[in-house]
């Protein structure tokens, strides 16, 4: 596979694992949690901050910065990473995915993907090749196959066409990517909640040959449940010695869940965007800092967090920014998420190279049941 890229399996427990992904611009500590820089930034936060709470990698999305401002540009510009000034390493999404939850008037066929942009209706084509094409002139490191992920409630009939379809795209984003050493390629397993479906998938995936392997379709409004019920198998219809991504995943309980299944890596906007709608996520669960039971603590939002929104700001403090709908609330609630999220990540680590995953899982569980304080 890819020169210049390469997965340690450091140890497992149970299902769950932890390694390291090697990359030409650093090290990614798995299981791992990548902060979502759409537009070419992370809202709110400068990149040195974003490394400050522990990410290792970030997710740039191809689909908006082809469209604003134009991958070409970003190319001659020098490159993503030059562009947001983030050295370490970026995987990108292909496209697809957000063509269909954002973009209007779109077009599905066998070549690939018509729509308009969300921004200023203008028209646009993705097709495998040309998803490939743009994510190589962004520069990104990990690079995901053109894929479809159909909305779910779907039949199972329209599920697997479209799964079928998708690894057509998968073959011809594998042709069309090449050989590039210190790049890698990540295939995407479809499928529904269909295990029949997830199996043809991952063996599909698996003869065509990826650097990495994801779990797309999940967390399209099937429910915690049935998500799970697809993790208690899907992982391991994939190669052991390579990473395994869940896109847009999840919630806290979600991410846990999902490492405690054999999980290695997972994006999600929910602890940017929450940050921006006064929502903080801690060990006790989620605290609305709009809320007027705030406006006259002196405490930190959480006593146990070292980020700087609770080394140096009270609930008072927090309340009052966000109230006045002051930049700074945006930026420390976004911190905060994020430096959460990070410990959580490294919590998982530790437990599984300690084998005592599942203590830290009742703990993560009862901590939350407490509530906020
Ligand atoms: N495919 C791609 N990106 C995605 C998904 C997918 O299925 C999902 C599903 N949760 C999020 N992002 N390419
Ligand atoms: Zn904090």
């Amino acid at each position: 596979m890819a020169e210049g890229f390469g997965f340690t399996l450091k140890a497992t427990d149970g299902a769950a694992r932890t390694g390291v992904i090697h990359t030409t611009r650093g090290e990614i500590r798995t299981p791992a949690f990548m902060p979502v820089g759409t537009a070419a930034t992370v809202k709110a936060m400068m990149p040195d901050s974003v490394r400050a709470t522990g990410a290792d990698i970030l997710l740039g999305n191809t689909y908006h910065l082809m469209l604003r401002p134009g991958a070409e540009r970003v190319a001659r510009l020098g490159g993503l990473h030059k562009f947001m000034n983030w050295e370490r390493p970026i995987l990108t999404d292909s496209g697809g995915f957000q063509v269909m939850s954002l973009s209007s008037l779109r077009k599905l066929t066998e070549e690939g993907v018509t729509f308009r942009s969300h921004y200023d209706g203008s028209k646009h084509v993705l097709t495998p090749e040309r998803s490939m094409e743009i994510q190589k002139l962004l520069g990104s490191d990990i690079v995901m196959c053109f894929d479809e992920c159909p909305a779910l409630p779907a039949t199972e009939a329209e599920v697997a066409k479209s799964m079928r379809l998708s690894m057509r795209w998968a073959q011809r984003s594998r042709d069309a990517f090449g050989d590039r050493p210190g790049h890698a390629l990540f295939g995407i397993m479809q499928g529904g909640v269909t295990r029949d479906l997830r199996e043809e998938s991952a063996e599909k995936l698996k003869s065509i040959g990826f650097d990495g392997y994801a779990v797309g379709g999940l967390a399209v409004g099937e429910g915690q449940e049935a998500m799970f019920d697809v993790l208690n198998y899907a992982p391991g219809f994939l190669p052991e010695d390579k990473p395994r991504y869940l896109m847009g995943v999840g919630k806290p309980d979600d991410i846990v869940g999902a490492v405690e299944r054999g999980i290695d890596m997972m994006d999600c906007v929910l602890p940017s965007r929450s940050g921006r709608t006064a929502q903080g996520w801690t060990r006790r669960g989620q605290v609305n800092l709009r809320n007027a039971r705030h406006q006259d603590d002196p405490r930190p939002l959480d006593e146990n967090c070292s980020c700087p929104a609770c080394r140096n700001y009270s609930r008072g403090y927090l309340h009052h920014v966000i109230r006045a709908q002051e930049i700074i609330g945006s930026m420390l609630l976004t911190w905060h998420n994020l430096h959460y999220y990070q410990d959580l990540m490294q919590g998982l680590r530790d437990a599984i190279e300690a084998q005592n995953l599942k203590a830290f899982v009742a703990d993560f569980h009862a901590k939350r049941a407490e509530g906020d304080i």
